[in-house]
């Protein structure tokens, strides 16, 4: 039996058969030969796994080395991860290890809990769209450390990137980014997060304004760099081929960009034909200098510079170096020691390791790759440890696989030998995440392979399964990886970045002059009519009451409410919500937000608290009276 889903980035390795794997019948490979020595490893490691699950024992390891992740009651976790929510538009804060989801923190999404897209500021923010496809949230950094300050995701449907302020959690600027479609890659430049780089996937006509419609030769993909604290985009690159991940070097020098389809077709056939594609090495310094020097054209208010191959500036000391990696590389990382970027082929069993700086000596890019070994079917995305040790997805054979990095370099290109073991995950990972492996220094104990089937795994809830993110303990080199439990997931985390919770510390309630409204305190309420159809309301709301019993407007008057919540008690939210008028805007303590409204329904409206404030919060509730038209 064979059924068929569809990966996010559209190619068709989609066919499954009966052991939940998914197939790649285009290239017409014998599964077997990837499997023999995969297969014994990978179920020595499910087995140990779960032994791990069973045996635990009270001091606070387990029998197999696993230290306790079940965090008790009362206790925190060590680590916080924050999962990209995909096609949901969020960002999901876990705590690890125990997996347990805390927070979400909504972003290209309209979500009332948390009323995002209610109050004026963030339906500013998410200009007219409901929904974003978030996969790759990055954390900022200072000297190659998380600084606790910014998280980055972008938005691969509309071409966007956002920030969340990780003081309050919450997302707190939006950029949309002209002259590209599909934001799929997302990074900061290191070591200080000087830059935020959005890699364009869609080739599109540049400008994308209705002209070259029919000609796909000339549509283009751009790298866009972003200011980090204006959220302005800086400058873009124009290339040749299709984009896709991205990561930086340590040390801000280059930006590694995977992609597809060199050719530029537009259809799968077409995409998936060349044998090679290129992983992109822009080299940001020189960029920087043809920007300050005017070689550039300006499109939609960008000055974008032409990085194509046949560009006058990728003669002699190129600014992209067009580096050729077997068939559509998809994920590519940089170690943390920042030697090597290493780009997984996708479509191709193996992994290229790209010597980064090799990259100014080698007059042919491609003599920078220098380590290919097979790791399996499907490679997609690579981890690290911080002890030499890297870990790769295999989506098509459902496993990680874990291998030697400098013994990759010494290896035959296509060897196996770099391979220390595999171990099964439930179904098709696509990404996996280790503790800190984004930064130079990883903590090599905890690691989140996030698989987009879950299958059989969860309690049965309909035709659309969660996916399955799974816990697997790397700190033990010994015992080898365990398998430490199973997270379905609301669809679809696809990157994850996990950060120790010592260095983040967020605020408890809101400081009023972090907010651009002004603090409404009791006794300062006002309701006044500024012009004959607006009218301008301001209140506070406390334990169980707002500023005002009742408020009187004329049928067709923009209404405009501040409200805040002036508890100075962490933990005590209340809302603004109006009955029949789509509104729930939330307040946290000592937070202010305004909403504005046509009072278009005459009637009288109970607009209510919607968190459960108190033993009275069902009495904290006013009138909103609209006054018909006569
Ligand atoms: Cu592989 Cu957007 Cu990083 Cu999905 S991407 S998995
Ligand atoms: Cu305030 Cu319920």
């Amino acid at each position: 039996m064979t059924d068929h889903t569809t990966h996010d980035d559209g190619t068709d390795v989609s066919e499954t058969d009966d052991d939940n794997r998914l197939l790649l019948p285009q290239l017409g490979l014998d599964r077997r030969d990837f499997m023999k020595a995969g297969a014994a490893a990978g179920a020595m490691g499910s087995l140990a796994g779960c032994t791990g699950v069973l045996n635990n024992d009270d001091d606070g390891e387990t029998a197999t080395g696993v230290p306790d992740h079940d965090v008790p009651p009362g206790e925190h976790d060590e680590y916080y991860a924050f999962l990209s929510g995909g096609h949901a538009g969020d960002v999901r804060v876990h705590g690890l290890p125990s997996m347990r989801e805390i927070m979400r923190i909504p972003v290209f999404n309209v979500e009332s809990a948390r009323g995002h897209g209610h109050d004026d500021e963030s339906r500013e923010m998410l200009d007219g769209y409901r929904w974003g496809d978030t996969h790759h949230p990055r954390l900022s950094q200072t000297d190659n450390d998380y600084d606790g300050r910014f998280a980055y995701v972008n938005d691969k449907a509309n071409g966007r990137m956002a920030r969340i302020d990780l003081k309050y959690f919450e997302t707190d600027a939006i950029v949309d980014i002209p002259n590209q479609q599909g934001t799929h890659g997302a990074c900061a430049q290191l070591p200080d997060t000087d830059l935020i780089f959005g890699v364009g996937e869609f080739r599109v006509p540049m400008p994308n304004d209705g002209r070259d419609l029919t000609d796909p030769e000339s549509y283009t993909s751009t790298l866009a760099a972003i200011d980090p604290e204006t959220m302005n985009v800086e400058w873009q690159v124009q290339i040749d081929g299709n984009m896709d991940n991205g990561d930086g070097s340590k040390d801000g020098r280059w930006f590694f960009a995977t992609g597809y389809n060199s050719e530029g077709g537009i259809n799968e056939q077409e995409m998936t034909r060349p044998d090679r594609d290129w992983v992109k090495a822009f080299d940001i310094p020189a960029i920087e200098e043809l920007v300050e020097a005017g070689e550039y054209e300006t499109i939609n208010d960008v000055a974008v510079v032409d990085g194509t191959r046949d560009s006058p500036h990728n003669d002699g000391d190129p600014i992209v170096h067009y580096i050729a990696t077997p068939k559509s590389p998809h994920g590519v990382s940089v170690t943390p020691d920042n030697e090597y970027a290493i780009a997984s082929g996708k479509l191709d069993p193996t992994t290229a390791l790209i010597e980064i700086d090799a990259l100014d000596d080698v007059d042919d890019p491609t003599d920078a790759i220098v380590g290919r070994p097979r790791l399996g079917m499907g490679p997609l995305h690579t981890a690290y440890d911080g002890r030499g040790h890297a870990y790769t997805t295999l989506f098509i054979d459902s496993q990680v696989v874990k291998w030697d990095i400098e013994a990759a370099v010494e290896a035959e290109p296509e060897s196996e030998e770099p391979i220390i073991e595999k171990i099964d995950v439930h179904y098709n990972p696509g990404h996996l995440i280790a503790a800190e492996s984004y930064t130079a220094d990883p903590q090599g104990d905890w690691l989140i392979s996030l698989n987009k089937l879950s299958k059989d795994r969860f309690l049965p809830v309909g035709p659309v399964h969660p996916e399955n993110d799974q816990l697997i303990y790397i700190g033990d080199d010994e015992e080898g990886m365990q398998l430490v439990k199973d997270s379905p997931a609301y669809a679809e985390p696809h990157d994850a970045s996990i950060c120790h919770r010592s260095k983040l510390d967020p605020a408890d309630v809101y400081d009023p002059d972090d907010l651009e409204l002004d603090h409404v305190s009791a006794g300062d309420e006002s309701i006044e009519r500024v012009a004959d159809d607006r009218v301008e309301v301001e209140m506070y709301s406390m334990r169980n009451e707002f500023g005002f019993e009742d408020i009187t407007v004329q049928e067709g008057d923009t209404v405009e409410m501040t409200v805040t919540n002036i508890e100075t008690t962490s933990d005590i939210l209340h809302s603004l919500a109006i009955p029949e008028y789509d509104i729930n805007v939330k307040l946290a303590p000592q937070e202010t937000r305004k909403v504005t409204f046509e009072a278009d329904k005459p009637g009288v409206y109970w607009f209510y608290c919607a968190f459960f404030c108190s033993a009275l919060h069902l009495e904290m509730r006013s009138r909103l009276i609209v006054e018909p038209e006569d």
